[in-house]
């Protein structure tokens, strides 16, 4: 049993609690959160750490959307428009693939470690990555994504689904849970989209969905017109949209879906989201994809819990979490600064725990799981408001993290 002692401790309950000169004491569960005379006296018998002057503890942070598979990416991408990108990954990512070695892979969860990420969802499109996610030491939601627009190849594709499904069951633990990603709205055939989610009906599984991303996207999906047309002219002489907005969201009703982007939603789509999943929020990847700023303040008054990811490093020059969080505070300008660092940190952790599934990690209060990390500020921060805010802005690294209690950083 131990002791953590620390100037703040930003527990992300409820009321958002922020305890000044405050302790947590944990194995592998919290045992004890509050004021550090009190649970230094309570558990008398914990080893007691006292952390460095200007130390906050808080829940380890949560990044709900990044694809691993494309971690070798550099500058190969083209950035700067959605349709560019997505026919220059068709063109490099088996290439891409093969450039993420184990070394690359060990790289990005790393980057993501020391950044106090304790738990992420990873898209998967191929499998490879399955060995690296389950060496990391943190929680992982491992998504196989199923796409294919083509009728004829439905059978195939699902098949080689299934198998990479089937694959994550092996590694099956409480830190690696296999679920679904349909990849999108125009991507995906109506009849695999079926096919998967009876699977991830069946076995309860989480699932993740690209939606609505870009304006071309919506131009598509309601016109049948745009740059898709064009670009979905050299598979099909004469492509129409596979189904409308409202069709694709309805096969996810009654189940538990992060819909990535959302950045192009209508109110019914997002009232719809609302209801039956969680939205997050790639703010790097839409910027550098020329993609349109997500309305927070829309989506939080249609009631959707939003969280953060930082996509992959396809779309993204870090997976350090603090980094994208840092992006999302001056990208919105529009909105109180203190009040956004407040919610953004509520993002990163409760919310992100809940779209994951995690119901035992997010949050500092007895009986949750002690997935903690500790930050050391460069001063004194004189009034406890300011703390989300200062933490967003002087963050790079944790100074320690703890999943289920042991060290990891
Ligand atoms: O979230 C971004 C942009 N939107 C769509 N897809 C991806 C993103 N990052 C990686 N991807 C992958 C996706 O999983 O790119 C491929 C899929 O495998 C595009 S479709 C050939
Ligand atoms: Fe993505």
């Amino acid at each position: 049993m131990k002791i953590l002692t620390a100037d703040y401790i930003l527990t992300c309950d409820d009321d958002f609690s922020i305890i000044e000169d405050g302790a947590v004491c944990f194995d592998e569960k919290i045992i004890e959160v509050g004021k550090k005379d009190e649970v230094i006296k309570n558990n008398p018998y914990a080893i007691v750490k006292h952390l460095s002057p200007n130390s906050v503890i808080m829940p380890g942070l949560i990044n709900t959307h990044t694809h691993l598979e494309y971690s070798a990416n550099k500058t190969t991408l083209i950035y700067g428009d959605f349709i560019k990108w997505l026919q220059s990954v068709i063109a490099n990512r088996d290439k891409l693939k093969e450039d993420c070695g184990a070394e690359c892979y060990k790289n990005a969860i790393e980057q993501m470690l020391l950044s106090g990420v304790t738990a992420f969802g990873n898209i998967s499109s191929f499998g490879d990555d399955l060995d690296a996610c389950f060496e990391s030491p943190q929680k992982i939601v491992y998504f196989n994504e199923i796409l294919g627009s083509n009728p004829d190849f439905i059978d195939d594709v699902f098949l080689n689904f299934e198998k990479r499904l089937q694959k994550s069951y092996e590694f099956f633990s409480r830190d690696l849970i296999p679920a679904v990603s349909i990849h999108s709205i125009y991507s995906t055939h109506p009849m695999l989209m079926d096919m998967a989610l009876n699977i991830a009906k069946k076995d309860k599984l989480l699932i993740s969905a690209h939606f609505m991303e870009s304006l071309a996207e919506r131009e598509w999906i309601d016109r049948g017109e745009g740059d898709f047309y064009e670009f979905l002219k050299i598979f099909n002489q004469n492509p129409k949209p596979m189904q409308n907005a409202m069709e694709f969201l309805e096969k996810f009703r009654g189940l538990k879906t992060i819909f990535a982007h959302g950045v192009v939603c209508k109110k019914e789509e997002l009232k719809f989201i609302s209801k039956n999943g969680s939205l997050s929020h790639c703010l790097v990847s839409n910027r550098v994809l020329n993609n349109p700023l997500l309305n927070i303040e829309e989506a939080l008054k249609e009631e959707v819990s939003i969280t953060i990811g930082t996509d992959g490093l396809s779309s993204n020059n870090s997976l350090n979490i603090w980094d994208e969080l840092r992006a999302v505070l001056f990208a919105h300008s529009h909105i109180d600064v203190l009040k956004l660092s407040k919610y953004l940190i509520t993002f990163a952790t409760v919310n992100g725990a809940k779209a994951l599934g995690l119901d035992d990690v997010g949050m500092l209060k007895i009986g949750k799981s002690a997935d903690i990390i500790t930050v050391i500020l460069p001063d004194k921060v004189l009034k406890k408001e300011q703390l989300p805010l200062e933490l967003i802005l002087h963050t790079k690294e944790v100074k320690s993290g703890y999943i289920d209690g042991e060290r990891c950083v």
